[in-house]
Order: structure tokens, then C-alpha cells, then sequence
């Protein structure tokens, strides 16, 4: 619901053309911090008339920006991250605030790799090259591959700043201006990073950060005819919703959506190592992470002594205001999204699962008291079909089965929509290259979750999206491959 300013709160400002302002209408969302339930702040809800102003602003800075080299614009990216790590705390806190996350994970995750992203981008600008395919003593291809001109990068709330650098680092590595929209759940590290683009020295108008509702400014965005490409990261409807919209426009799309990660757990693994990590991947950002780990499968002959391993470690969970540097457990990232997840909780019980730990709302005392807390919850006793196990429910919420066989296992994690990430704990090295080779999701880890190399391909299969981003697979992305080929005179 947009508002306009009723009372003295601080307001976010979007960035146009190289200037902070506010929003074209003066509508206003409110901001509130998840941990206290307390509105805390607006957040411009910019309309059409900002979204043609950024246009416009991103139009005159493309020829500009197109033709700088690259090791300015590598120089300028630099800058940016150098900047990113000499504000960190104050980073982390504002990422703690605005979404409920610890701010530990904040600082360590969030905003080092926000930092670690635009660097890499940043030196990918001056490697990136292109193909070339020789006919022999007759003619020769080479390849061009140009920036397209606007585009828009779309991110959700779960892992703000960190997603946004994700998709505007090689958007503008590659010489594209960028309409760029964060999550108006979660705008204030986007609205910081504004501030510290303009110190950076990134020229007028080839960022322009435009704060919103999804329904209005981000389907007016991806909508307009000027932008060429999205990269969006969300839920799989508005992968739909986006793609629907844009179908006679003959945009580029690259859509990361939803996931329902399975875990494989195989008697032969690393015990103790394996609880620790597949608690981390199943609650890790209170389960908040599209590439969590979900639905647990265990060999059933370690099945019941790996469960209690598990439910105790989950159990050890410190859980608290996300501002104390020893919680490592925090707050969903809104009160809609906490009822969400309490819902799935009681459609759970109601398809026959069986709580293991959890499964209630957390009442914390003091500060927190009114904040969005939900125990860590995992449930037992489902069948694969079900919707507990078949839906994202994208919160503090896993279920574990039993299989008996590499085979069964297998069709387990396969017996999904989604095709996201899958990870698999097994000293059998040969099972986990040959279950990787069958594996229906665009990433699979070995004996390890989230160790990421920006360098890889990352994106899913079915559900999950398509495209995939990271290192050249993004570089190529956001450019237009265009072919020369040049005969040899006879
Ligand atoms: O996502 P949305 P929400 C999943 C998760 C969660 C569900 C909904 O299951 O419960 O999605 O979350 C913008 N045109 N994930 O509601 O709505 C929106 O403003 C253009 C998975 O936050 O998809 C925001 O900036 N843009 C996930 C961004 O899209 C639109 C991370 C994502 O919002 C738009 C988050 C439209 N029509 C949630 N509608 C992951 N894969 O990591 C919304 N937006």
C-alpha cells in the first residue's frame, strides 16, 4: 500500500541520473525491522513518471559508458568494492535491521561477497574476450559481443545487497546502464550502495536505483519497451508473471526462482561433519536461501542416530535479536512471510508429519518481543507427494525421509518441480560423480554446501529458472553476440 509522508520517519531516496531524490508522486512505503516489528523508515513507492526519468538518464550515459575502457571501468568497480569493505559494519547493520538476519552472517556473508562480487566483475571486464572461427584458406568469423543498452536487474529480499551486486556488477562490467530494483521488503543497503556509487565516481545515469512494489514499478520496469534484458532472482510466479508480460517484446531473460533443495545423507559420510553442514544448509539465514536444503533424505540404516545428531545440533541454535554479534538465528523477513511459514507448519500436521523440534512462533523478551521469530523446525513422517514436501515454503522448515538405495534416492530427489541444488554427503566419491550425472538441478555440491567459485555457472532446471549467472555465463548475458565473417580474396 503506498502512503504519502505522514510523519517524520528517515525516507530512502532512489538514484536518477547521479542524484539521490524523491520519489516523483511522494508515495512512500513503510520500512520495518523484522526483529522489532517496528516501522522504522519509508521507502520511496516510484511510479512511472521515475521510471521514465531513469530511462532517460540511463539512455544519455550508454554511449558514454559503452565506450570506456576497460580497465576504467574495472578502475571505477574497484573503487566501489574498496568502499563496500571500508563501510562493512555499517553495512552489516543495516542488513541486520532490515531483514532480521544475524549480523554476523550479514558482515561475513552478505557484505564480503557484495564486495567479492563487483571485484570479480570488475577484473572480468578487463579478461573478457570473444570467439573467433577460422574456415581454412577461405574466410575467417570473429565475434562481437556488445553491450545491449538498458537493462533491468530485479532481487528479492532474502540476501539484499548481496543478490543486487550479483546481477548490476556484470550488467555494467560489460558497458550496459542499469535500471536496477531491490525488494521494497528490504531497500536500505541498495539505498546505501546509491551513496557510495555516487563516491565511487560511477558516471551520472549508469546506475539508476529505483525503489518499489513489485506490482507497480517492477512490472512497469520490465514492461518498458527501452529495457533489453532482465536478470531477476524471486519466486517462480513472478518468474511466470515476468516472462508472460514480456512475451512479445523479445527481451533476454534470466530468471532464478524458487527451489526445494534435496539433501542426500548415505551411511558412509563424514558424521559429525555432515550434521553440522546440513543443519547450516537447511537454516542457515532462518532457511531463507533459495539454494537451502529442504527436503533431507538419510540412508535408513543411520537414519535414526543421524536424526537425533541433527535435531540436537538444530536444537544448539543460538536464537536472538539479530544486532547481538553471538545470535546466529534471527528473524523471518516479514510478518506475512512468518504467518507463511507458520501455515506450511499446520499443513504439516494436518498431512500426517510428525514435529520433530520447532514448530511453534518465538516470543522473544525486551527489544525483540513483537519481532517475526519461528522455532527451527524439522518434521518427519511424510510421504515425497505431499505438499509440504512438493511446495516452497522458504523458511526455518525441513522434513526428513529414509531411502534404501542409491536408486531410490535418486528418484527422491527428482520427484520434485523445482531443480535448483542438491547436495550429497557419501565417502564414495564414484556414487557422487555418477548421482551428479543424474541429478535434475543446475548446481550439485559433494560433501559441501554454498562453497561457491564465482566462476561457475549458477542457476536451475525446471522451476528453478532459466539462464544461468555467474562468471562468463552472466558476461555473455548481458551482451549481443554478433557474428562477422570476412571471406579471403581468391
Ligand atoms: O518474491 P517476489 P517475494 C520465493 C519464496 C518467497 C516467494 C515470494 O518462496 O516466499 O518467492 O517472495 C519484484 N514484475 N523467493 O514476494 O514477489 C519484487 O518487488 C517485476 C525465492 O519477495 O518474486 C522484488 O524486487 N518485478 C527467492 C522481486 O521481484 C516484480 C528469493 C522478488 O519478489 C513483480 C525471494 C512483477 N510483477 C523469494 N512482482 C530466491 N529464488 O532466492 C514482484 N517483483
Amino acid at each position: 500500500m503506498s502512503i504519502t509522508k505522514p510523519y517524520d520517519l528517515p525516507c530512502i531516496e532512489n538514484l536518477v541520473g547521479g542524484e539521490l531524490l524523491a520519489p516523483a508522486m511522494g508515495g512512500y512505503i513503510e520500512n520495518i525491522e523484522p526483529a522489532t516489528g517496528q516501522v522504522y523508515g519509508l521507502t520511496p513507492n516510484s511510479c512511472q513518471k521515475d521510471l521514465n526519468l531513469a530511462i532517460e538518464a540511463a539512455e544519455k550515459a550508454f554511449s558514454l559508458w559503452a565506450n570506456t575502457p576497460a580497465e576504467t571501468k574495472a578502475k571505477i568497480l574497484n573503487k566501489l568494492a574498496d568502499l563496500i569493505e571500508q563501510n562493512q559494519n555499517e553495512l552489516a547493520k543495516a542488513e541486520a535491521v532490515d531483514n532480521g538476519k544475524p549480523i554476523t552472517l550479514a558482515k561475513n556473508v552478505d557484505i564480503y561477497r557484495a564486495a567479492a562480487n563487483i571485484r570479480f566483475f570488475a577484473q572480468a571486464c578487463t579478461q573478457f574476450s570473444s570467439e573467433s572461427h577460422a574456415v581454412e584458406n577461405t574466410a575467417i568469423n570473429y565475434t562481437l559481443r556488445q553491450p545491449l543498452g538498458v537493462v533491468a536487474c530485479i532481487s528479492p529480499w532474502n540476501l539484499p545487497l548481496y543478490l543486487f551486486t550479483w546481477k548490476i556488477a556484470p550488467a555494467l562490467a560489460t558497458g550496459n546502464c542499469v535500471i536496477a530494483k531491490p525488494s521494497e521488503v528490504t531497500p536500505m543497503t541498495a539505498y546505501l550502495f546509491s551513496k557510495l556509487c555516487i563516491e565511487a565516481g560511477l558516471p551520472a545515469g549508469v546506475l539508476n536505483i529505483l525503489h518499489g512494489s513489485g506490482a507497480t514499478i517492477g512490472a512497469d520496469l520490465v514492461k518498458h519497451p527501452k529495457i533489453k534484458a532482465i536478470s531477476f532472482t524471486g519466486g517462480s510466479n513472478t518468474g511466470v508473471a515476468i516472462k508472460q508480460a514480456t512475451a512479445d517484446q523479445h527481451k533476454k531473460l534470466s530468471l532464478e526462482l524458487g527451489g526445494k533443495n534435496p539433501t542426500l545423507v548415505f551411511a558412509d559420510c563424514d558424521f559429525d561433519r555432515t550434521v553440522n553442514e546440513v543443519a547450516r544448509a537447511a537454516f542457515a539465514n532462518q532457511g531463507q536461501i533459495c539454494l537451502c536444503g529442504s527436503r533431507i533424505y538419510i540412508e535408513n540404516n543411520i537414519y535414526k542416530e543421524f536424526t537425533e545428531a541433527l535435531v540436537k545440533k538444530v536444537e544448539e541454535l543460538v536464537i536472538g535479536d539479530p544486532l547481538d554479534e553471538t545470535t546466529q538465528f534471527g528473524a523471518l523477513v516479514s510478518k506475512q512471510h512468518m504467518h507463511k511459514v507458520l501455515s506450511y507448519i499446520e499443513l504439516a500436521k494436518k498431512e500426517g508429519g510428525e514435529i520433530l523440534t520447532g514448530g511453534e512462533q518465538i516470543k522473544l523478551e525486551g527489544r525483540c518481543s513483537d519481532g517475526y521469530f519461528v522455532q527451527p523446525t524439522i518434521i518427519a513422517g511424510l510421504k515425497n507427494n505431499c505438499r509440504t514436501n512438493q511446495e516452497e515454503i522458504f523458511g526455518p522448515v525441513c522434513t526428513i525421509q529414509g531411502f534404501g538405495s542409491d536408486e531410490q534416492a535418486l528418484a527422491l530427489a527428482n520427484d520434485s518441480k523445482y531443480g535448483l541444488a542438491t547436495s550429497i554427503w557419501s565417502q564414495d566419491i564414484s556414487r557422487c560423480h555418477r548421482l551428479a550425472q543424474q541429478i535434475e538441478t543446475g548446481i550439485v555440491w559433494i560433501n559441501c554446501w554454498l562453497l561457491r567459485d564465482l566462476r561457475t555457472p549458477f542457476g536451475g532446471m525446471k522451476a528453478s529458472g532459466s539462464g544461468r549467472e555467474g562468471g562468463l555465463e552472466a558476461m555473455r548475458f548481458f551482451t549481443e553476440p554478433k557474428n562477422v565473417c570476412v571471406q579471403f580474396k581468391d
